[in-house]
């Protein structure tokens, strides 16, 4: 046995949590025939997890569009003309509302989204009432802002905000094909805002932006050698929105997307993996392979923030012909 194999059999079939993974490591993951890999995600999932249960999170975009960032992805992005409407902050009793029949829907997680670079000081008293009514609803809270300072993050914590999602996206190399307007350590250094305050992150990526195998490779290992895995990790397969520079990219094969979560499972055995923006394209069929290699989180609801996403009457089918049951520690041991 050589000694990317040796570590890789002592790695999938242990409890420990590592944080020195290599690349090399996690390139001989995304290369194992895919049985195997699928057995290994499995395994290491049933360690921690319930294979039955997923927990769900529902998204509300709090403020839309007009972005200044350059993201190719994003149909916020100001750079971008997909015909989106730009509107302010919304009310804080609109996102109740929302919250609520999120609530009433099953979901544990309400997950707010901003298109900005980073909030404005004058936005956080605004931003803090609504975290306090959230969480005094009984719901989980969380949001993605942009940018955030440590005393932005600190008073959002202290408002009761539990996770915030920022993402890495990619590989540090690709990074600079996708985005312009700000860097890599730029996102390093808001996630070590928000670590640094004791809120939960929520870090992941994108598959499906034209990247090679090891761009995935190289996002996987950025995130799985972060100082502490991320709590969430959501894998987002490219929405491709008509006006944003990536519409039009090479569709990734579905199995090449299960690798990504089964890795991102196996490299992170105790966080909740995401199946994340795309589900709205994908079958049954590859949606189940994504819960078998490991995704034991979704968001749910018609709307992920200005895309659409499988309702609750689509998912909740899925589920029963799974024998899956929702649950909001997605059945943590
Ligand atoms: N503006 C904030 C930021 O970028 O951090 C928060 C909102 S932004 C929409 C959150 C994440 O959504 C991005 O980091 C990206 O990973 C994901 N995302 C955006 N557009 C997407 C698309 N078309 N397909 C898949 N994921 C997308
Ligand atoms: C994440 O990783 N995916 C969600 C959430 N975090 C904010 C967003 C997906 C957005 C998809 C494009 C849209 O609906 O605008
Ligand atoms: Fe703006 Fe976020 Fe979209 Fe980038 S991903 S353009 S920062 S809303």
């Amino acid at each position: 046995m050589n000694a990317v194999d040796a570590s890789l059999h002592r790695n999938s079939t242990a409890a420990d949590i590592r944080h020195d993974w290599t690349r090399e490591e996690i390139r001989a993951l995304f290369d194992l025939p895919f049985p195997e890999l699928i057995f290994r995600a499995q395994s290491v999932h049933r360690l921690r997890f319930d294979p039955s249960k997923v927990q769900l999170s529902t998204l509300m975009s709090i403020k839309t569009g007009g972005c200044p960032e350059d993201c190719a992805y994003c149909p916020q992005s100001a750079h971008n003309d997909t015909g989106l409407k730009a509107s302010k902050l919304v009310d804080v009793s609109e996102v109740m509302t929302a919250a609520q029949a999120a609530k009433d829907q099953g979901s544990t997680r309400f997950c707010m989204g901003a298109a900005w670079r980073s909030p404005k000081d004058r936005d956080m008293d605004d931003l803090c009432e609504i975290v306090e009514g959230v969480k005094a609803m009984g719901m989980e809270t969380c949001m993605t802002l942009g940018m955030l300072t440590r005393d932005q993050a600190g008073r959002l914590k202290e408002a009761g905000l539990d996770y915030y999602n920022h993402n890495l996206d990619t590989s540090p190399e690709f990074y600079p094909q996708i985005i312009s307007t700000r860097t890599w350590q730029d996102r390093l250094d808001t996630l070590e805002a928000v670590r640094d305050v004791g809120m939960s992150v929520c870090c992941g990526g994108i598959v499906g932006m034209g990247e090679a195998v090891d761009d995935r490779v190289g996002m996987v290992h950025a995130l799985a050698t972060l100082p502490s895995h991320p709590e969430s990790v959501p894998i987002n397969l490219l929405v491709q929105v008509e006006g944003t520079p990536l519409t039009g990219t090479g569709r990734v094969h579905p199995l090449d997307f299960v690798r990504t979560i089964a890795v991102a499972r196996i490299t992170m055995p105790t966080s909740m993996v995401r199946l994340s923006a795309g589900r709205e394209d994908m079958s049954d069929e590859l949606q189940a392979l994504c819960f078998v290699a490991g995704a034991n989180s979704i968001f749910s609801g018609e709307r992920l923030l200005t895309t659409p996403n499988p309702g609750e009457d689509r998912d909740g089918a899925l589920f029963a012909r799974l024998g899956m049951s929702t649950d909001g520690a997605a059945g943590q041991r």
